[in-house]
Formats: C-alpha cells, structure tokens, sequence
C-alpha cells in the first residue's frame, strides 16, 4: 500500500524540538508501618535510573510516601495527622517529610510531579486538609504548580461489613479549591516562544510553540469528562496523574455479575483506569503519564498498578510489566498534540457550547417526565 503523504497535520518535525522524556514512577506497596525514610530510599533508586536515561520529568503517584491511609478509619486527630505533609513558608519543598526528594530533583535538574497529604494552613488554628500534587520546575528552581483533588470518591463514614474496602476521602479531606489550572513548564523544550519574543499567545501561528502546557489531576479525576476539558481548553499538552485504585471493593464499586472473581475484579478496574486515561487524552489531544501505587497495601488491600503513557491519539505507548516499584520512560513529542487540536478536536471550530449548560447547571440526574 501507498504511505499518506501528502496530507500535513502539524507533526512533520519542522520548527524545534518539543520532545521531553518523561518518567512514571510507579510505586509498589506501602504499609502503615513503613517509613517515609524508606520509601524516599525507594524513591531515590528509581530517580537514578531516571537520571541515566536522560529523564527530564519525573511524575510519582498519588499520596506517594505513606500508604493509602483513606482506606483506614482512623478516629484519633494525631494519629491521622501523621500521614499529612506541612509546608515551610508556604513551600510544599521544604515540607521536613519530602524535602529530600525536591532536594534531589534539584540535584538532578529533573522537574518532579509528587502528591500528598496536604495540612493546609499548618501554623494557624485552621486546619484544612486536602489530597494534593504539586510541580516542581528544576528550571524555576521552585515549586510552580499546586493542584487539589476535586472529585474525592468513597464516603464519609465506613460501611458496616468488616471486611468492606472503605474509602474514606469524603471524611478525611475537602475538595480541592484550585480548579483545573493549566500552566507552563520552563526549561523543557528547545527555543520556546516566551513574552520576550515580542509576540502573543492563542494566535495561529504561536500555537503549540511555547513552554510545554501542563495539568495535573489526582486518581478518581481521571474518570471524569470534567476534569480533562477544562484542561483541553488551555491546550494542555501533558496531563500528569497520580493514583491509588483499589482492585477489589464491591461496595464501591458495585457489581457485575460476570465478574466472578477477584482476579476478574481487578483486570475490570484495570481496564476501566486505560478506559479513562486513553479517552481523556484522544478527545484532548494530549499526553497523559499515569502513574499508580500498586501491589498489596497493608496486607489485603491489592492495589491495580497498571501504571501508563498514552500518547495524544489515545494509545498506550508503555505498561507497566510489574506490581512494583517500576520507571516507565517515554520521549513524548508534544508535536504530536497538534494533530488532534487541528482536526477533529479543534475545538474552536467543532464546539457547541450552548448546549452545554446542563453540565455545570446541575450535579445529579434528573430523568424525563414519565410518559
Ligand atoms: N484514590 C482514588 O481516588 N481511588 C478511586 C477509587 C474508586 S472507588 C470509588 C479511583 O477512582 O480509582
């Protein structure tokens, strides 16, 4: 057969590079006990092996140094208060629990994408807790991106059954308060378009040519059309997203009654997690770097991994192999976003936001009349 040649769509390699090699840190099992000490030990291995193979971005899961505490009901305000991350004049890389890891990209000249427990407001009285990830831009030497989970699944009080898989989010943090915020990653491309240049952002010719377009979500985010859009709609190029998914929590998740095992469980939420992250990023028109924690948390609570990069026409370029600590290393070419932003999701051109108010006008269904 003839090879398409003829048809442009903005991925032909002309203009400098915007290849950024990017690594998912996915993490294997955390337990109650473990301390962060040794896990940050598990953390700096992988940030080594990112180091020798060139990684510029380095993205770890969500809440990445303690285990998934949310799944416990923990009744006394200290001990709770214990999984939770402080920052020191107001900077989450001086935290006393992470800053080696900061210390560390910085030391590497690596941008890292980590998430965690957040005390907000940690020297006041008012305490607020969030589930929260930030950025940090080697170049910047700083942290420059804060985002708070928005969608908190599970329930505020644990359910009856002993054995029930809880997920206490709703009980332990607020939901976030910092929207969808897209923002701008220095110091990764080649001869980006800045201010400097003398010209303008969202004009044709300047699109897609100036410091990478980042957006973070954390876990449950992934699954909702709402959270990526508002990203798509500032041309986000790459969608970092950290996650703990449960592989077994009928309670959660309801059932199936084709799924008659464990086992079948778990491969469902597998495919239900490439499901989310493979649209998110076709109908955006973006990178995403999934990354998960995994393997059997504090003894019986089996946690899916399946951590992945999806390319922006929604295919998955590298799994992880493994229910462990793992570095999934991609060079994603954010020239590659252009082919779907230009076609079939120009969404200047194809968008009908007047149909679209029931979104944002209501949370829950409302059916038809009846006949
Ligand atoms: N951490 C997290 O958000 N986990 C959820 C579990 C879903 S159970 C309702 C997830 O969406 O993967």
């Amino acid at each position: 057969m003839e090879p398409i040649t003829n048809i442009t769509n903005g991925t032909n390699g002309a203009g400098p590079s915007r290849k950024i090699v990017v690594a998912g840190a996915q993490l294997g099992p955390i337990d109650v006990p473990t301390a962060r000490s040794e896990v940050i030990a598990r953390i700096f291995k992988l940030m080594d092996e990112a180091k020798t193979k060139g990684v510029k971005l380095f993205v770890l899961p969500e809440i990445a140094l303690v285990t998934f505490f949310p799944r416990h009901l923990i009744t006394n305000p200290e001990e709770l208060e214990k999984y939770f991350e402080r920052e020191v004049d107001g900077d989450p890389a001086k935290a006393h629990n992470m800053k080696p890891v900061f210390d560390k990209a910085r030391e590497y000249g690596m941008d890292l994408s980590i998430g965690y427990a957040e005390c907000a407001d940690a020297s006041g009285d008012k305490h607020e807790h969030y589930n929260t990830n930030v950025y940090y831009s080697a170049a910047a030497d700083k942290v420059i991106a804060k985002y708070r989970k928005v969608h908190l699944p599970g329930t505020v009080e644990p359910y009856e059954r002993p054995d029930a898989t809880n997920q206490l989010e709703k009980r332990y943090f607020k939901p976030g308060n910092l929207g969808f915020k897209a923002f701008r990653a220095p110091g990764l491309v080649e001869s980006p378009l800045t201010k400097a240049s003398g010209k303008a952002a969202n004009d044709k010719e300047t699109l897609g040519r100036g410091d990478p377009i980042m957006g973070m979500m954390i876990c449950n985010d992934r699954r909702w059309p709402e959270a990526w859009r508002p990203y798509g709609l500032q041309g986000v190029e790459m969608v970092l997203c950290g996650y703990n998914t449960t592989g077994w929590a009928p309670e959660l998740l309801g059932t199936n009654p084709k799924i008659k095992t464990k086992e079948m469980a778990k491969n469902e939420a597998l495919f239900h997690n490439k499901l989310s992250v493979q649209h998110g990023s076709y109908s955006n028109a973006c990178w995403s770097i999934n990354v998960a924690k995994c393997g059997m948390e504090d003894g019986k609570y089996p946690l899916i991994g399946g951590s992945c990069i999806v390319d922006p026409d929604g295919e998955v370029v590298i799994e992880a192999k493994t229910e462990g600590d793992e570095l999934l290393v991609w060079e994603c070419d954010l020239d590659f976003c252009k082919r779907g932003k230009g076609k079939v999701f120009a969404f200047e051109r194809h968008r009908r936001p007047e149909h679209y108010g029931i979104m944002v006008e209501q949370t829950g269904v409302k059916e038809p009349d009846f006949l």
